[in-house]
């Protein structure tokens, strides 16, 4: 069983571990190697089999955590100590502070939106950009020019909403705390964490910044504290049933071939500290 922990009480050997098993991961050539993540992200970005699954949809949640879980079982496969970090945007609000430390995720970008300029992916030589929506090769950011990041209030707010989604199932939902979360509705706390990052993050290749799976991480504790105080059983996920063209609880994740349901309690594979 897993322990995710706040990003910034990592020990240095748990970061150096953290990076080592990325750059581990981005350097396979085979399989399910970290640039498979990103094509992965962006062909799921949109309307695939007539079905919103990563995106804009209440599968959003259930989503990416499965496809956190499957990266976070690849970088185990190279040293099993791992676990995914979250990155509490509502505490550690400063381009300098953790997680963007030149030990972990590096800083900025240079200039408006140039090339991350410190730490272990900084530059193409040390972090190369194979598969992207832009023809960078380096990893950019452009951190704080777009927006604010969220405050422990919004992230209360949206908590407060005991409605897990609602019709029509989109980011035209008007209620509900999944639409809330990902962006389509005020106070929106995860399209803004990355458009205020900038970069790749702002594309859907956001995955190639290694800080997405931080902050997804983040985001994913947040639904297991809205499951925590309202039940982490399918009666808390919607729709229930036969809506077409949206995930339902019992349908299939795509490409994962994992169910809605089978994500929903997953306190017996990992918890958040
Ligand atoms: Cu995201």
């Amino acid at each position: 069983m897993g322990t995710r922990k706040n990003a910034a009480a990592l020990t240095a050997a748990e970061k150096s571990n953290f990076v080592a098993a990325v750059k581990a991961l981005k350097a396979q050539t085979t399989g399910r190697n970290y640039d498979w993540f990103v094509r992965v992200h962006m062909n799921y970005f949109g309307t695939v089999d007539g079905h919103n699954y990563a995106h804009m949809s209440p599968s959003f949640l259930p989503w990416h955590r499965q496809f956190l879980l499957e990266l976070e079982n690849a970088l185990k496969g190279f040293n099993p100590a791992v676990d995914l970090p979250y990155w509490n945007w509502t505490a550690n609000r400063s381009t300098t502070g953790a997680p963007f430390t030149s030990d972990f995720m590096g800083g900025n970008g240079s200039g408006g939106n140039g090339s991350v300029t410190s730490g272990p992916f900084a530059g193409a030589a040390n972090w190369r950009i194979n598969v992207s929506a832009t023809s960078s090769t380096s990893l950019r950011r452009a951190m704080a020019q777009r927006g604010s990041l969220p405050t422990a209030s919004d992230v209360d707010g949206v908590m407060s909403v005991s409605t897990y989604d609602v019709s029509p199932w989109s980011s035209a939902s008007r209620s509900g705390m999944r639409n809330r979360l990902e962006g389509g509705l005020a106070p929106d706390l995860h399209g803004r964490v990355h458009n205020w990052i900038g970069g790749h993050m702002a594309q859907i290749d956001s995955p190639n910044d290694p800080v997405f799976f931080l902050h997804h991480c983040n985001i994913d504790r947040l639904w297991s504290r809205w499951q925590t105080s309202r039940g982490f059983d399918a009666g808390r996920y919607a729709p229930g049933g036969n809506v077409s063209n949206v995930v339902d609880v019992n349908e299939t994740l795509a490409p994962f071939g994992t169910t809605v349901s089978s994500t929903l309690d997953h306190r017996g594979t990992y918890t958040y500290a």
